[in-house]
């Protein structure tokens, strides 16, 4: 069947501008909103055609640029279980927003659906939102006519957050089934998550209220009506709201700018009480920062890496209780920047992993474990359970009232935590159940173990393309006897821990850092930097 004529009339509408070459990265397409138009539309197409090729079942299309500046936006495909786009399609986005006039679209675009075998005559269907941006009504109009050119059945999920789009995707996909996800609505997302949390605080008290920094994006209203929905059961302040005033978006606040600055939002001076909880929503809401400040108002940074240790020693004493042990393993996923220490603390309880960087490595590492625990220490993170383990959890017959309660929280765990994809929101009350569970405040979560000292710097370089890694990034290939000098360096530091890579989302190497004390992370740092300059 060749391409019906429609789609090169809508694609005249939105021609590709010049001297722009685009990539569909570890995070879809992002940069400038500006220059986006040609490329939402041209996705639109395609997620119409993997909808088609996967035989109608819903594709899910988030337009964000997460914690990036106002002025930029982003678009990427979810599959659907609600998992990222599979790898192998990324290319074909990339030489699909590359062809440079309509022709050269059409033309790429049929050799395409040769290649991959596509029959156009299958239905098509799509579920789409977007996050605050301004850029976003219009970006997402120009998806819209990608989905009529190619007569696909679109949701339009509104302003919403990115794990809200997967939960959807996976919601849609699974409606009316055994595997059902819950009700494939915004509705059905806040009633999973606000009944699961108020069992598992169930026999509890009331935490006392943790303050929100919504980053000024669409995590504000989403949380706003899940405060609604949780009622008396968790006290929640809102801060950094303001979603309509231009340049709020991520401006020194949110997720991103806790975790790079490591210091307290200025907007929340005199907000955040001494011993109080403060956490940190990115600009889409799938990351997550934790925070407080101690007796002498002193900021302490809780990231996505004592997430992890907090809640995996949680899952596993749960496992234990219950008397599952022997059946169900747990397992933690994490990259190259999980700070030595956090490494140390959870090696110690149970297996850990170390992949590259990028969610869709930890996701797919996470489902080899019965419960996979992953959190970057960016914030991203999520807990898997396997559907074996869903099924043993869902069959299990306790012997004992302990075993029978630790089955019903895992049970709940389950239930509360999204599990297509990092979700500030639901991690934020994962991270709250258990501090209740263990009557931890925020320094008793952050004793758990001290993080080393660390430095994260960007090096510009010429090419970084001449940047090539191999064992989970902790090792350079190339360029070629790199290594071995930072090797040499890294000897003459007191628990040092040093690597570089490119990054895969700026035109930078990264160098990482670690050592015993503030001054030799920084030196380190430094002189590693220098080596690859
Ligand atoms: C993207 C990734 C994130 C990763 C970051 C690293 C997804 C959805 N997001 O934001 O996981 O930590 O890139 O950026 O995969 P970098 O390559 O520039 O260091
Ligand atoms: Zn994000």
């Amino acid at each position: 069947m060749p391409i019906p004529p429609a789609v090169a009339k809508f694609a005249d509408l939105h021609p590709k501008p010049a001297h722009v070459r685009f990539q569909y990265g570890t995070a879809g397409f992002r940069t400038v909103a500006s220059v986006l138009d040609s490329v939402l539309f041209r996705v639109g197409v395609l997620a119409a055609l993997r909808s088609k090729k996967l035989d109608g079942k819903t594709i899910g299309v988030m337009v964000t640029a997460s914690h990036n500046p106002e002025q930029d936006n982003g678009v990427k495909l979810v599959d659907p279980r609600g998992e990222m786009l599979d790898t192998s399609w990324e290319g074909h986005a990339t030489v699909l927003s590359n062809a440079q006039t309509t022709d050269d679209f059409i033309n790429e675009l049929d050799k395409f659906v040769q290649a991959a075998k596509i029959d156009l005559s299958k239905p098509a269907r799509v579920v789409y939102g977007r996050d605050t941006r301004p850029s976003g009504a219009s970006l997402v109009a120009a998806l819209e006519d990608g989905f009529k050119a190619l007569g696909a059945e679109a949701r339009d999920a509104g302003v919403t957050t990115t794990p809200i789009l997967h939960y959807l995707v996976r919601a849609i996909n699974t409606k009316g089934t055994k595997d059902s996800y819950g009700d494939d609505s915004e509705e059905g997302y806040f009633l999973k998550l606000s009944a699961a949390y108020k069992k598992l605080v169930a026999t509890r008290q009331t935490p006392s209220p943790l303050i929100i920094d919504c980053a000024n994006g669409v995590g504000a209203p989403i949380a706003a009506r899940l405060v609604e929905h949780l009622g008396d059961s968790m006290p929640l302040i809102l801060e950094n709201t303001s979603i309509t005033t231009p340049g709020a978006l991520n401006n020194a606040c949110g997720a991103d700018y806790v975790k790079t600055s490591q210091k307290l939002p200025p907007s929340l001076d005199g907000r955040l009480q001494p011993g109080q909880r403060g956490c940190s929503l990115d600009g889409d809401a799938d990351r997550l920062m934790y925070f407080y400040l101690d007796e002498r108002s002193q900021f302490h940074m809780l990231d996505g890496d004592k997430i992890a240790a907090l809640v995996a020693a949680f899952v596993v004493e749960l496992v234990k209780t219950a008397g599952l042990q022997s059946q169900v393993k747990v397992g933690v996923v994490q990259t190259a920047y999980a700070n030595g220490a956090s490494t140390k603390y959870l090696s110690e309880r149970l297996p850990v992993r170390c992949v590259p960087t990028g969610v869709k490595h930890l996701h797919h590492a996470a489902e080899h474990y019965n419960i996979g625990v992953y959190f970057e220490a960016n914030g991203h993170g999520t807990v898997l359970f396997s559907p074996a383990t869903q099924e043993t959890l869902r069959d299990y017959q306790p012997s004992t009232p302990a075993q029978s309660t630790a089955l019903e929280h895992l049970r709940s765990l389950n239930q509360l935590i999204n599990q297509t994809v990092g979700d500030a929101l639901s991690d934020m009350l994962l991270v709250e159940v258990v501090l209740a569970h263990k009557a931890y405040s925020g320094l008793e979560w952050d004793s758990l173990y001290v993080d080393l000292p660390n430095r994260l710097v960007k090096v510009v370089v010429a090419d970084r393309n001449q940047f090539k890694t191999e064992d989970a990034e902790r090792q350079l290939i190339s360029p070629p006897g790199l290594q071995q000098k930072i090797n040499e360096l890294v000897r003459r530091y007191d628990g040092g821990r040093s690597f570089v890579r490119p990054s895969g989302t700026e035109d930078v190497v990264r160098v990482y850092a670690e050592a015993s004390s503030r001054a030799q992370a920084d030196e380190l740092a430094f002189r590693v930097g220098g080596l690859v300059y």
